[in-house]
């Protein structure tokens, strides 16, 4: 059977166009350098259109930690890229190398590996640079890429460059001691443990020499900032502001997950997390000083798939010894499909720049001097920049706001799936109000198919569904639902300023 550009069986298109022939909203990777270009196009996590198309994986090979955080219990994964509550489970690094080999195998759109935990990659230097090492030389197709609190960064530098690392991701909480103590009960440094300010500057001072060498080197960053509420909410502008002049790449604003059961410091003492509003607000704040991440998923530290998909159940270490895998044949239908992803999106660049040239307002009324609120609405998808998927099935939604100045990708939510395809789910009513809350703020939501029961749900919610733009290509659904609604008259026309398309 022919696959699709996803390595997919192919989907029977209902009346709209190829997967992938457009997608989100992703101007920004077409006008960058070639060479910058050529590290972003493809890597899931620094493109947000990418990461339709391309996936990830993250092997956990790193333990231990250097310092404490308040939203951490060692328990668990590293909270600083990963979603506090999960274990995972440690590899050595030939293991590690063996599973992603069997993955790369398996997923042809994989196209990064990843080390984020579960502790701290650069705290355990011989583990991390190892499976770097062998998988430089085993597995070359393969994007590397580390995320770290940053307090051995500068001392690192030199090894990941020899690594051909070029994208490394610094949690960057705080550049103000004093934020920091709220945050790090202590670090562990040359041999002592040490606490309060002092412990915050020294970790400050490392992260930001270490942004600074990095940057020097032509390594792209990414800045990860736990935004945690009336600690440094305010302060992560200031940190954006600064983590920018001073070149890094991206910044990711992850919103605080607090919750007592896990047992971390600020779960127990009742800290609240930001809510989806929050976290917008201090990301469109910051977007005036720099590029925002906004689809980040806070994968787990043995993430494997497209960001929100976690396939990791299919590559257990027994399961992986069953596999044969032929990597040279891997490495050929790998390259063949990447480089069909590349193109589609290519050509889908030329097409936004050939309309934009042509100066084509993307709603006709935008034209005629009218003006229009801004709308959210939510979109199921399982990738390939499509809708794709059935409402009952989806695991998360992605949001995106419609306005006359076009369409934005806003973020995610996470809803529990409530159809599992049988009659076994006792749960089923519960899980679809916890959906339809989920979704509070959006107007509409666009899917591949929705049964009776939840369209009149979400109807009765205020949120439109519709599924008559399945395998239609997201940002073009959204905005012909967005014309459908001024149509009908159902969007009032407004006279204040639109916010900001930072
Ligand atoms: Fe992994 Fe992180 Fe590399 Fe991505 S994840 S090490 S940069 S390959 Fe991505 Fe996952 Fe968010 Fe991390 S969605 S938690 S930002
Ligand atoms: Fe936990 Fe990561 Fe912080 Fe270490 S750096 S304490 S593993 S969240």
């Amino acid at each position: 059977m022919e696959l699709n550009v996803l390595g997919q069986d192919p989907v029977p298109a209902q009346g709209g166009c190829s997967a992938g022939s457009c997608g989100s909203t992703d101007t920004q990777v077409s006008q960058l350098p070639e060479h910058i270009r050529a590290k972003v196009q493809n890597h899931p996590c620094y493109s947000e259109e990418a990461h339709h198309y391309f996936a990830r994986m993250h092997v956990a090979v790193a333990p231990a930690c250097n310092i404490q955080c308040h939203y951490c219990n060692r328990k668990y994964d590293c909270a600083n890229e990963s979603r506090p509550g999960v274990v995972s489970e440690v590899l050595t690094p030939e293991q590690a190398v063996r599973k992603v080999k069997a993955v790369a195998a398996a997923i042809p759109q994989m196209s990064v590996l990843g080390i984020a935990g579960p502790g701290d990659p650069l705290a355990n230097p011989q583990r991390t640079f190892d499976t770097f090492r062998m998988l430089s030389e085993q597995a070359p197709d393969i994007k590397l890429c580390v995320s770290t609190n940053g307090l051995n960064l500068p001392q690192s530098v030199e090894e990941l460059a020899k690594h051909n690392i070029d994208h490394v991701t610094i949690t960057i909480n705080c550049v103000d001691p004093e934020v920091g103590a709220k945050i790090y009960p202590w670090i562990y440094w040359n041999n002592k443990r040490i606490r309060g300010k002092r412990a915050a500057k020294i970790l400050i001072d490392q992260q930001q020499k270490g942004l600074e060498m990095l940057v020097e080197r032509g390594i792209l960053v990414k800045v990860n900032s736990v935004l945690i509420p009336g600690v440094n909410d305010e302060h992560l502008k200031e940190v954006s502001k600064i983590v920018k002049a001073k070149g890094a790449f991206l910044h990711n604003v992850m919103p605080l997950i607090a919750e007592a059961e896990h047992g971390t410091f600020y779960g127990v003492m009742g800290q609240r997390s930001p809510d989806a509003d929050e976290l917008q607000d201090l990301q469109d704040a910051c977007a005036g000083d720099m590029n925002m991440m906004r689809h980040c998923r806070q994968c787990r530290a043995d993430a494997v798939g497209l960001l929100g998909e976690d396939r990791g159940e299919e590559f257990t270490l027994d399961k992986i010894e069953a596999m044969d895998v032929d990597y040279e044949a891997a490495m050929v239908k790998r390259a063949a499909i990447h480089s069909a992803i590349l193109e589609e999106l290519e050509e889908k660049h030329e097409k936004k720049a050939r309309l934009a040239a042509m100066s084509v307002p993307v709603i006709p009324s935008a034209a005629a001097g009218k003006h229009h609120r801004p709308v959210l609405m939510a979109v199921a998808t399982s990738g390939g920049g499509v809708i794709n998927q059935h409402f009952g099935h989806a695991r998360e939604f992605l949001v995106y706001e419609a306005s006359p100045a076009g369409v934005r990708f806003i973020g995610h939510r996470k809803v529990d799936q409530y159809c599992i395809g049988d009659d076994s789910c006792g749960e089923k009513e519960s899980a679809l109000a916890g959906s339809i809350r989920s979704l509070k703020g959006c107007e509409a939501v666009l899917c591949a198919r929705i049964g009776f029961e939840p369209w009149s749900d979400l109807e009765q919610a205020g949120i439109q569904p519709n599924g008559e733009h399945a395998m239609e290509p997201i940002e073009e659904a959204v905005l012909a639902v967005y014309q459908e609604m001024i149509d009908a008259g159902k969007l009032d026309a407004v006279r204040t300023p639109m916010r900001s398309h930072g």
